[in-house]
Order: C-alpha cells, then sequence, then structure tokens
C-alpha cells in the first residue's frame, strides 16, 4: 500500500477523469442493494465474486452484462450510480469527469430519454454536492448491430441534454470492427457531438486504432495501445496532436507480463516515449479496484514517469476534456 504522503499527494493536485464506464463505478455496497431492491436472480456469492477476484477486461464485462440484463431495471440507480462516484472521486482531486454508459443493453428496461435524464440529474446533483463537473458520454455497445447505435444516436439527438455531450464506442473489439459503426458516429458528428472510440485495447492490429482516427475522425483515442505497432500511425496521430485516454491497471498486455517486464515495454510507456500525448484513467475502478488517484501513482510507481510527466499529463488530460475554452482557462 501507498504511504500516507503519497495518497495525499495523488489524491490533492487537480486532475479529470475521462474514460470511466458509468456501470464500472458501482460500489460492492450498491451493488448488493441494487440487487436485493430489483429482486434479481443474482446470489451474494456472485457478487462477492464479482468483487474479490480482481477481474481482468473481459471478466469485467461479464459483469455489466448481468447488470444490464437483471440488476439495473430503474433510471434512478443509473442516477444513484453516478452521484456516488462523484462523491468518491471528488475527494481525489477530480475536478471534471465523463461516464461512458450504453443504453442498448438496458433497452428492455428503461427508454433512452428517461435513463439519460436520470443520469444527466445526477451528474447536475453530484456537480452541486461535490463540486465535480460531470459529462455523459453515450456509448455504442459494439457487441449489438450498426442498427442499435445508429437507433442509439438517434435517441441522442432527439433528445438532448447539455450534459451528455459525446459518442463513443467499447464491449468487446475482437470481431466487432470499428468500421461497422461508421453510420451512427458520422450522424453524430454531424449533430455537433464530440467523439471517442475504445480502439486498439485488447491486443488487436493497430488497424482500429487507424480506423477510428481517419474514417470515423475521433477528437480522442480510448487505450490505442496497439498504435506501437505502426510508427507511421504513431506520427500521424502526433501530427493530429490526438489524445490518448490510457488505463495503466488494463491492458491485453498485461496478461503476458511479468512485473519486470511491465515497467520495461508496457504500451504506454512505449506510447509515451514516442511521443505520443496521453493521461491516465481509471476505466472501470470498482470492478478493477483502482481508485483513479491510484492510477496516477501507478504511472508513477511502476510506469517510472517523473513528476514533470506526470504533470504534463495533467494538462494533457485538461486539453482532451470537452469542455469549451472558456471553463479550460478557469481551471488552468
Ligand atoms: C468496456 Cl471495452 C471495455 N473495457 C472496460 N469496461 C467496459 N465496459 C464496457 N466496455
Ligand atoms: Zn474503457
Amino acid at each position: 500500500t501507498l504511504p500516507t504522503e503519497w495518497q495525499n499527494f495523488f489524491s490533492e493536485f487537480p486532475k479529470a477523469e475521462l474514460h470511466c464506464h458509468l456501470l464500472g463505478t458501482t460500489s460492492r455496497e450498491t451493488f448488493i442493494d441494487l440487487v436485493r431492491d430489483s429482486g434479481a436472480p443474482v446470489s451474494m456469492e456472485e457478487i462477492e465474486g464479482f468483487y474479490t477476484r480482481g477481474e481482468k477486461p473481459v471478466g469485467v464485462l461479464r459483469i455489466f452484462r448481468a447488470l444490464e440484463a437483471h440488476i439495473l431495471r430503474k433510471p434512478e440507480y443509473l442516477k444513484r450510480i453516478a452521484i456516488e462516484h462523484m462523491a468518491c472521486v471528488s475527494k481525489q482531486g477530480v475536478r471534471y469527469i465523463e461516464f461512458f454508459w450504453n443504453w442498448t443493453g438496458l433497452k428492455h428496461f428503461m427508454t433512452f430519454e428517461a435513463a439519460q435524464r436520470a443520469i444527466c440529474e445526477g451528474l447536475r446533483e453530484g456537480e452541486a454536492r461535490y463540486g465535480v463537473i460531470g459529462r455523459l458520454v453515450p456509448s455504442i455497445d459494439r457487441e449489438a448491430t450498426p442498427e442499435d447505435a445508429v437507433e442509439l444516436v438517434s435517441e441522442m439527438i432527439a433528445h438532448r441534454e447539455p450534459e451528455s455531450i459525446g459518442l463513443g464506442i467499447d464491449y468487446r473489439e475482437t470481431n466487432h470492427e470499428p468500421e461497422n459503426f461508421w453510420k451512427a458516429y458520422f450522424m453524430a458528428r454531424d449533430a455537433g457531438f464530440h467523439i471517442t472510440a475504445h480502439a486498439g485495447e485488447f491486443g488487436e492490429h493497430w488497424r482500429n486504432v487507424e480506423t477510428a482516427i481517419d474514417l470515423l475522425k475521433c477528437e480522442r483515442i480510448d487505450h490505442g495501445y496497439t498504435i506501437i505497432d505502426n510508427p507511421e500511425l504513431v506520427q500521424h496521430a502526433k501530427l493530429l496532436n490526438m489524445p490518448f485516454a490510457v488505463v495503466p491497471t488494463n491492458s491485453y498486455y498485461l496478461r503476458t507480463f511479468t512485473d519486470e517486464e511491465w515497467a520495461q515495454k508496457h504500451p504506454i510507456r512505449r506510447m509515451h516515449e514516442m511521443g505520443l500525448k496521453l493521461f491516465p484513467n481509471s476505466d472501470d475502478p470498482t470492478m478493477h479496484h483502482i481508485r483513479i488517484s491510484e492510477s496516477w501513482y501507478l504511472m508513477f510507481n511502476f510506469l517510472g514517469f517523473t513528476l514533470a510527466d506526470l504533470r504534463a499529463m495533467v494538462e494533457n488530460s485538461i486539453d482532451a476534456a470537452w469542455v469549451t475554452d472558456a471553463e479550460k482557462a478557469e481551471w488552468k
């Protein structure tokens, strides 16, 4: 564990969290509460299992599916999860947070409009109570169809909320290529939404990163690790000043690295050495057993970044945040 003074240091400096999934912030206590309240057929043993195994990314996706299929029956649950996580990160220096959230798997329980309204109410309440600015990034479930993605974006356009500012894409990358979702992305961009995409996370080819940048025209990339296999693409991303929202606890490469190799060859280190613009995030904090302050600490302690590097990464995260220039000027 972290010595107190370091814990304080990594919790105190102001930071932005731009890559976390709303469901992946659910605390164990709330998970249990929601299972009880909803009467969902999920046992205590299963819940304990979810929270104690230290799930790898693909395992976390199973938990998401259980939440979507059985547990998250009411929009107010989503609101509760958002407010609770804003309370949690407000103690870790987070001043601005964007949540990814998938509607497609919850369609059987609630309309997009009702769900989005509840979450955005939560973001407003979280800001009022804890002083953290909260934004929502509805996200394409790429295990569903391109038509589902178009439906999601149609709903975003039909039911605008000021906090709901962009489009993402997540869930399993393997065999779910980003180009399949070009139409939803074009619609979102035309309608003035910001766009980002999970790409190059699961050890796929760098092609998905290229597609996210050049076809989908993303302003930001989530993960993006496979880009290190293509120096020309790295050069291209640098010329575009493309920010990468990376996650030190979540990378395909973790499965094959030993601890010593981790610090040397981790793609996040390689990305930095190649000159890419990046900053750390937490992804699914309660399920990866990582707090946002600890993911900054991991960058320092395990990945060997200096405090000057981290200082620059704070700037990167602010630059990459989807706020107006006037709001940014106020923070800096
Ligand atoms: C996710 Cl691709 C991915 N990684 C982590 N958490 C997620 N939730 C939904 N998709
Ligand atoms: Zn993610």
